[in-house]
């Protein structure tokens, strides 16, 4: 009957957009808080390159801080600028004590050695949370600044009262921005959790399992409604843009939305929840940083 029901009504939406703007509201007041105590959050935003999605995320999140009042600045650097050019920019703004959080915005240009860059962010300032102190933190279940999206995910499923402990979790994806931080943070709230990748055989039986189905592989309709069990939860990180510039997710969620139970879409599901985390990010690093009174 369950089944029946759902099928009828269909998925509840997610909506990324509405839970990243409510957060915006507390956001806000905890950085008139900091001002108050003569701390205005600063985030540097780095930018090499001329990757037109690269443009739009890095200019939405220029434009998400200024909405709560943190202050970014913008580094728009050449594709052609060498690593070592960059890595003294780095150097500058993990001294700048006006810096709170450094972004810099992936992919790299092939030239650039990406993991030196990531591992010269200083730690306390990596609010992407891909240093490798970061991503160790979050592997023994400390979470200093955990990566954006998928901490972006788990807020929507608070938001949307979704129990996650002992629920069975397939992550469809295994990126270390994504995938891989994603499952451990599920680990963290005691789910049972399995990725599958681009080289799972047979990827419907895991999907078929799972009580919360994340995607974030890159593949327009990867997932359909077939592969998801009635009344899953489904997320979907994916973004790709079609030839006619749609924007379409991984998951065909006209065919599983009569399925799930919920459902977010793309756009307007776990995007803009990317930009709200790095904002929270930033907050807690500047609160960090104020409480440290260096
Ligand atoms: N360093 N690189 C670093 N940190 C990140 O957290 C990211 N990511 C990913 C790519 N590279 C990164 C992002 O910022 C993906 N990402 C991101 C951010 C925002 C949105 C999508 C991806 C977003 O706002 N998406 C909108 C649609 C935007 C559009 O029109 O293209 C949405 O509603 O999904």
């Amino acid at each position: 009957m369950t089944a029946l029901k759902v099928e009828q009504s269909g998925a509840k939406i997610i909506d990324g957009k509405v839970v990243a703007k409510k957060m915006r509201a507390d956001q806000k007041a905890q950085v008139e808080l900091l001002q108050a105590k003569g701390v205005t959050p600063g985030l540097a935003v780095v930018l090499v390159g001329e990757d037109p999605a690269s443009e739009i995320y890095v200019s939405r999140k220029v434009k998400a801080c200024e909405a709560v009042g943190i202050k970014s600045i913008s580094y728009r650097l050449p594709a052609t600028i060498s690593n070592e050019e960059l890595l003294v920019l780095i150097g500058k703004l993990n001294a700048d004590q006006n810096v709170h959080g450094i972004l810099v915005q992936l992919p790299l240009p092939k030239h650039i050695d990406m993991a030196k860059v990531l591992e010269t962010i200083a730690p306390e300032k990596d609010v992407d949370g891909f240093h490798l102190y970061n991503v160790g933190a979050l592997v023994v279940g400390r979470q200093i600044f955990p990566p954006c999206t998928p901490y972006g995910v788990m807020h929507l499923l608070e938001y949307s009262d979704i129990p996650i402990e002992g629920r069975n979790v397939v992550v469809v994806g295994a990126s270390n921005i994504v995938g891989k931080p994603m499952a451990l943070m599920l680990m963290a709230r005691d789910a049972t959790v399995a990725i599958c990748h681009a080289k799972t055989r047979d990827l419907g039986q895991w999907t078929m399992l799972a009580d919360i189905l994340v995607v974030a592989a890159g593949v327009p309709n990867l997932i359909v409604s077939q592969m998801v069990k009635t009344g899953a939860v489904v997320i979907d990180v994916g973004i790709n843009r079609l030839p006619d510039g749609r924007i379409v997710g991984d998951v065909d969620f006209e065919g599983v939305r009569k399925k799930a139970s919920y459902i977010s879409p793309v756009p307007g599901g776990v995007g803009p929840m990317t930009i709200a985390m790095l904002l929270e990010n930033t907050i807690i690093s500047a609160q960090r940083f104020a409480a440290s009174d260096i």
